[in-house]
């Protein structure tokens, strides 16, 4: 029993250092196991809690097109939550426990969401600087040692990339706009720039999970390198929009080779992840709300689902016979 234990232990070690993926049914030590659950879970908690701020602006949205566009992305959220809800579940946990820990204020959703739309700029400036955070630190998750979750990353990067360039987009349309519209999106860059940073997590001297999960290959870069690489990706990014990235201490570092930046509030994040943000009680007492009102839509398509089923498997119990279910009578009638 020992030796098999030592066998699959082996084994494991084995692909994760030759960049093989670890699948559903493969043994895997309990730690990885539940640090995947607590990471997946987390984002996927993170993307359908992102829809809220989102949405705020769905009824206000300046244009049709734009409001076509931001109703398509808000959807998309909602899918990436599927994805990886469905990747969690391939860990052995399930969606319902999944959410309830969510709920309840066991498991955590990004910081970022916890801070207020109060314009319509912030709907761009979520799109350039909080997708583009996500891509950033998603696309080396694309190959995350775990399977499930490193093809979901695959398809959500695709539809990130698209998020944040239409972020980008409205964002520039609003920067070159009148004097109000171009203040409006200073202004919303000015408040969702340190933010954006803390989506990254904390410096790597205090982050608790990143040694192990970068020796699993769940995490392939640390925080800092990441948030690092998004500093030198957005420089370029605001010159072009026109707009001022709010730190006096942004500077080009030549020795370096990357932007020097100013000193980030720990404190701040760490309060909101204490659940003491701007709008941390009314993200989740809207997700609550909404799925409590939405449980009459989850019992109709278990119905519809058990129904299905039945109806299938009298129609090949009564093969050949002619009286099966009534779907199957229909069919050959
Ligand atoms: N917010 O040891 P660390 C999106 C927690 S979705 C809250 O460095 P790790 C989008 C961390 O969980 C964006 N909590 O952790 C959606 C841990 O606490 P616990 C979400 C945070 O896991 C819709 C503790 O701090 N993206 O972009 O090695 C619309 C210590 O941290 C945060 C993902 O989830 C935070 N920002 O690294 C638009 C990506 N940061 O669990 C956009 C996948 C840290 O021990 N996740 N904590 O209680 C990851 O890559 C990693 O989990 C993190 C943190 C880099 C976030």
């Amino acid at each position: 029993m020992a030796t098999a234990t030592v066998d699959h232990a082996t084994a494991f070690d084995a692909a994760v250092a030759a960049d093989e993926r670890i699948e559903p049914r493969d043994w895997m030590p309990d730690a990885y196991r539940a640090t995947l659950v607590r990471q997946i879970a987390q984002h996927a908690h993170s993307e359908i809690i992102g829809m809220q701020p989102e949405a705020n602006w769905i009824t206000r949205a300046p244009s049709l097109r734009r409001k076509a566009i931001l109703i398509a992305k808000v959807q998309d959220e909602a899918g990436h939550g599927l994805y990886l809800y469905s990747a969690a579940e391939t860990l052995g946990t399930s969606r319902d426990e999944l959410l309830d820990k969510l709920h309840t204020g066991r498991q955590k959703y990004s910081s970022i969401f916890n801070y207020p739309t109060l314009t319509w700029a912030d709907v761009g400036a979520i799109g350039w600087l909080v997708d583009g955070a996500a891509i950033t630190n998603q696309v080396p998750l694309c190959r995350c040692s775990y399977g499930p979750y490193a093809r979901a990353m695959v398809r959500i990067c695709k539809e990130e990339s698209f998020h944040q360039r239409q972020g980008y987009e409205s964002l520039l349309a609003l920067s070159r706009g009148t004097p109000a519209q171009h203040a409006m999106a200073q202004d919303a860059v000015d408040r969702w720039w340190w933010p954006s940073l803390m989506m990254f997590g904390p410096p790597d001297d205090a982050s608790a999970h990143s040694a192990q999960s970068m020796a699993w290959k769940i995490k392939r870069h640390s925080n800092d390198d990441l948030r690092q690489r998004f500093v030198d990706i957005c420089v370029p990014q605001a010159e072009s929009l026109g707009l001022t990235l709010p730190d006096p201490d942004l500077v080009w570092n030549e020795s370096r080779g990357h932007h020097d930046f100013g000193p980030i509030d720990w404190t701040e994040f760490q309060q909101v992840l204490k659940g003491n943000g701007p709008c941390n009680e009314q993200r989740i007492t809207q997700r609550r709300t909404a799925h409590d009102e939405g449980a009459w839509v989850r019992e109709a398509a278990a119905a519809h689902a058990a129904k299905h089923r039945s109806s299938t498997s009298n129609g090949s119990d009564s093969s050949g016979s002619g009286s099966g279910s009534t779907s199957q009578g229909e069919e050959s009638a």
